[in-house]
């Protein structure tokens, strides 16, 4: 594998899944892999769980790690090309993406929306730029319009917890005061339309996400009907996808709210969350704090998907 920018390129899922538990089992079996190899991280957006176990992803594979905040210390960057930069922008994305590939191997880029043209966003504007003028292999570390690292690792966990082999699976819009990206529900789609479990995505009206990303799912607006029998409630705030809201808010009606009552429709559902979560927003401190909870082992599994999509980076240098 050369870039990871989607989940559905890890391939055959029975075998991604393999790979990663044997990466689970064994951490340390592939220190020699990375030896001598650099690991760059650049980040255009913030970060505590991504920042973390990418980093030490690289670390059990014995790579070397450098970390660039691009808004805390580089030089403002300008994306478009053509521009007369005599603004507050002193180096061009155009000259600095060529020189960070001169000082690394690999490049994992965190680039989210920007809400400013949904063209941009949907078609990977900076990620992409990473991919062409680098050099090197890249991988998101959430881009736009995917976080493949966060859904591979909600997979593995699904794959540890379901007590059954096609558990229902409810990933529900809940209010958040913010315009977030679509990215994670996006690519937690993505992954879920790849195995045969039973998939409902439920939201307000006027939350329809891009069709490419709904796939198979049944869209179902009544969250209550949807929740019923529910094995694993995957909850997440995104702003609209639809034009002419694209990037608003459009409500925040905490009736979404995961509370305990919304649990109860379920059949004793694990719950869900990529974290970072506004608790009582998105979820009840409750519910979030149960031990149906599985936002910890969650994110405990960012280390095992970013170590197993490392290793595979790695083979391919
Ligand atoms: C981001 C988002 O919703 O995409 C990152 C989640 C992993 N969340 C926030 O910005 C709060
Ligand atoms: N879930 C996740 O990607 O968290 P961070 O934004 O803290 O990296």
């Amino acid at each position: 594998m050369r870039n990871f920018t989607s989940i559905t390129q890890l391939g055959n899922l029975e075998e991604a899944m393999a790979k990663a538990f044997e990466v689970k089992r064994n951490p340390f079996a592939d220190q020699a892999l990375g030896r001598n190899r650099t690991l760059l991280m650049i980040f255009f957006n913030n970060s505590l769980r991504t920042r973390l176990s990418t980093q030490k992803a690289a670390l059990n594979l014995g790579m070397n790690v450098i970390v660039l905040d691009v808004n805390q210390g580089a030089w403002k960057l300008e994306t478009e090309r053509g521009v007369i930069m005599d603004g507050d922008k002193s180096e061009h994305l155009l000259e600095a993406i060529p020189v960070m590939g001169c000082y690394c191997d690999i490049i994992g880029v965190r680039s989210f929306a920007k809400f400013e043209s949904k063209e941009d966003d949907y078609n990977e504007k900076i990620l992409s730029q990473f991919i062409k003028y680098s050099g090197k292999p890249v991988f998101s570390m959430e881009a736009a319009t995917r976080h493949p690292l966060q859904t591979f690792a909600d997979m593995i966990t699904i794959e540890e917890y379901k007590k059954k082999p096609k558990p229902k699976i409810v990933m529900s819009w809940a209010p958040h005061p913010k315009a977030l990206p679509q990215a994670v529900p996006n690519s937690f789609a993505e992954g879920i339309n790849m195995t045969d479990y039973e998939f409902v995505i439920t939201h307000p009206h006027g939350y329809e996400l891009d069709p490419k990303f709904v796939g198979n799912a049944r869209v179902e607006y009544d969250q209550d009907k949807a929740l019923a029998g529910a094995d694993f409630v995957y909850a997440k705030n995104w702003s609209a996808y639809q034009d002419p809201n694209y990037g608003q808010v459009i409500n925040k009606d905490m009736n979404w709210t995961i509370t305990e009552e919304k649990m109860a429709l379920t059949d004793n559902a694990w719950f869900m969350h990529c974290l970072p979560v506004r608790r009582n927003m998105i979820v009840s401190d409750d519910v979030i704090e149960s031990p149906q909870s599985l936002v910890i082992p969650e994110a405990a599994n960012r280390v095992v998907s970013a170590q197993t999509v490392l290793k595979e980076i790695l083979l391919g240098l």
